[in-house]
Order: C-alpha cells, then structure tokens, then sequence
C-alpha cells in the first residue's frame, strides 16, 4: 500500500532513481515493488537519509499529547512531527512540525512518510470512555482503525529502514472489567492478565489495539518467505490522569481533575460518582515520565510489551478532602450518574505495577502528597490567578 502510494508521490524520483541504478521496472506493481525493496540496500547513505527523521506525535494537541511535546522540547528533542485534527498549543506550534489532519486519513499518512522518516511514533490520539460510549462506530474508527493504519505505516517503515520502528501507545485501566463491587473489593490491585473483560467500547479498543500491537511487533506477515523487520510496540496502560494545565474531555475518571480544577476556579462541582467509589491515578508529569522511560528502555529488559503504571489509588470522598484542604472554601456535593458510575465500578480501585518496576525502573516521582502539594495545588492556583 505505502509503495504503490509512494510510486504516485514521488514517481519521477523514483523513476530517476530505478534508471540510475539500471532497474528494469514493470509494470506489475509487484516487480515494481521488489525491485525498490532491493534497490534499497544499495542506497548510497545520501539517498537513504533523503526523508527527515521524525518522531509522530498523534493526539499532538490533547491532554497527554501537549504535556509529551513540551516535555521532549525541554529535553532538546528536535523533529516532532505533532499530527492532530486540531492545532496544537500555540507556545509548542512554532517548535515543531504541525500538521493538521485525521489519523484515519490514509493519504495524509502516506504523504507524510513520503517525506519523513518515522523513527518513533507516540500514538495518542483517541476518544476516551464517556465520548466512545455516545458515538461507538465513531470510536471504533478512530481507536482502532486509526492505530490499525498507523501499525501497517510503521510496519512498512521498519521493514523499509531495516530498524524497528518504535510503537508506543497508551492504553487503560479501562481494559479491566470487574462483574460487581463485591469482586471489585477482593481483587484490588490487579495484574496485566487479570479481568480484562472491559465494558466499555473504549476498553475494548484500548485492549484489542494491545493485541494488534503485539502481533504486528511477533507475527506480522509470519507465513511470508521472507521474515520483514517488525515494529517493536510498547504500551503503558495508564490510571485516571490529572493535568494542572488542563481540562480532559470525554473520560469516565474526569470526575477528579473535574473536583479539583472546579474548586480552584471557586465554582462548585457536583461529582458524578458516589462518595465511596475508588479508582486509581497519576499526575501528567509521570505519564509522560512512563511513556519517554518505556521508550528508552532496553528491548532486552522487557518481559512483556503492555504494562501497568499507576501511582496512588483514591476514592472520591479521599479526592474530595484533598482538595479541600488546598481550597477549603470549595463546594463539592455528589450527584451520581448510575450509568457513569457503572463504568467506574467495573474499574479496580488499584493496578499492580510490578512489572514495569522490574524490567526498566518504572517509579512515579509525584506519590499523593507530592502530587496535591507540589504539582497540582501550586500550578492550578497560579493558572486561574492569570486569569
Ligand atoms: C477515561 O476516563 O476514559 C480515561 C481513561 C481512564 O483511560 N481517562
């Protein structure tokens, strides 16, 4: 798919290139193909490092997407490639390359890898699990076909440079699915094989990319003559994460940062889940510290290529009284939404991260205190004091 669109993008470079190295082509789209799979091989250096290297930022402007780009340019990393269907924040806009587009949208993703290199992808882009619930078939499209085109993409690349090309995704704790609260007490934190029996479109999205992931990276094209070289997937499945900079949109755990950036703005929030109800999560800073660890990490170290990462588990009542010991004039009640609290119920109240800890030192910097006292009160503060 790539070469045929590849021949269409650039098929007078191409032609110049198949005279100069004296290949006959055909006009058989297969001949023509291999005969550019074997020319590649002998690509001077020059010709082979025509495509700028990039890292693929997808959902570039979203809650994780920003906090990843700002903090890969504060770490000196040069060649963001920030792909989302809205623009990015405007201080990060001019520091990389922007594209404004659908992940869905095959032509775009073909252009872009006629003229970039993918080194990396951090594929972020998705509805989350209130948003998927409301318009499945759209979720579907873009959870799972979207990351179904961007696997074929870095498939071909791999194959194409002869390296991996690096696939890290976010996945959930919305891959869980407990049948009631009673097995929700007895199995509170839970390993990467336990309950995944999500019940939400979001979950099952989240869970099936995983296994996409992992059968792109092991057995992708495993009855061809020729073994190409695979992508090498990695994914962290995150808790509810809460941003000091920004509102998520769309998520089922929004109840949290929603409490807390409500009564730093001195509105009142009526929660939407019941006093008791217990999930667990992490601050921005540490999902963007797991998903820039797991990528650095050694491929020899992983033992597994999905893991748990967590921090501290709450319930909303523990929620409540953190916040309001940083806003104690702060007006929070709760008005639960059996239909959303369903969704939270099936979630465990905690993830075991053991995995992760071992094979590549997975450690939150920020436990709840630091979280409340260091990151989240001081910034959200400041941020609504601008205003
Ligand atoms: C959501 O609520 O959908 C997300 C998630 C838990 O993945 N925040």
């Amino acid at each position: 798919m790539f070469l045929e669109k590849a021949e269409m993008n650039n098929s007078e470079d191409l032609q110049m290139t198949l005279m100069l190295y004296n290949i006959k082509i055909s006009n058989h789209h297969y001949d023509y193909n291999h005969s550019l799979r074997k020319l590649q091989g002998d690509y001077p250096e020059k010709e082979k490092n025509m495509r700028k290297k990039v890292i693929l930022v997808t959902g570039a402007a979203g809650e994780i997407g920003t906090a990843l780009i700002a903090k890969l340019l504060s770490q000196k990393v040069e060649n963001i490639l920030a792909l989302d269907i809205r623009p990015v924040d405007e201080k990060l806009g001019s520091q990389v390359i922007q594209v404004v587009g659908d992940i869905c949208d095959h032509a775009l993703l073909e252009r872009l890898i006629s003229e970039y290199e993918i080194e990396t992808i951090y594929h972020l882009a998705a509805l989350l699990s209130t948003r998927a619930e409301f318009t499945p078939e759209a979720a579907h499209r873009v959870n799972v076909e979207g990351t179904l085109g961007l696997l074929q993409v870095a498939s071909e690349q791999s194959d194409w440079r002869g390296v991996p090309v690096l696939f890290i995704f976010p996945s959930s704790v919305a891959i869980y699915g407990l049948p009631d609260l009673e097995t929700k007490a007895q199995f509170q934190k839970v390993r990467e094989w336990e309950w995944n029996y999500p019940r939400t479109m979001y979950g099952c999205n989240k869970l099936y990319c995983e296994l996409l992931g992992m059968y792109y990276s092991e057995y992708y094209r495993q009855l061809a003559v020729e073994q190409p070289v695979k992508l090498d997937f990695r994914s962290v499945r995150f808790p509810g994460l809460i941003s000091a900079y920004t509102v998520p949109s769309g998520g089922t755990s929004d109840f949290g940062p929603e409490m807390l950036h409500a009564a730093a703005k001195g509105q009142p929030y009526a929660c939407f889940v019941r006093e008791d109800t217990r999930i667990p999560f992490m601050v921005m800073p540490d999902a963007v510290k797991a998903l820039i660890d797991l990528a650095s990490a050694k491929a020899e170290k992983l033992s597994r290529r999905v893991y748990n990462v967590t921090s501290f588990s709450l319930s909303a009542t523990e929620f409540r009284e953190m916040v309001l010991k940083a806003f104690p004039q702060a007006e929070i009640t709760f008005k639960p939404d059996l239909k959303r609290q369903g969704i939270v119920d099936s979630w465990p109240e905690d993830m075991n991260d053991n995995d992760a800890r071992r094979d590549w030192g997975w450690q939150p910097d920020y436990d709840l205190e630091r979280s409340f006292n260091e990151y989240l009160v001081p910034n959200i503060s400041m941020r609504y004091l601008k205003r």
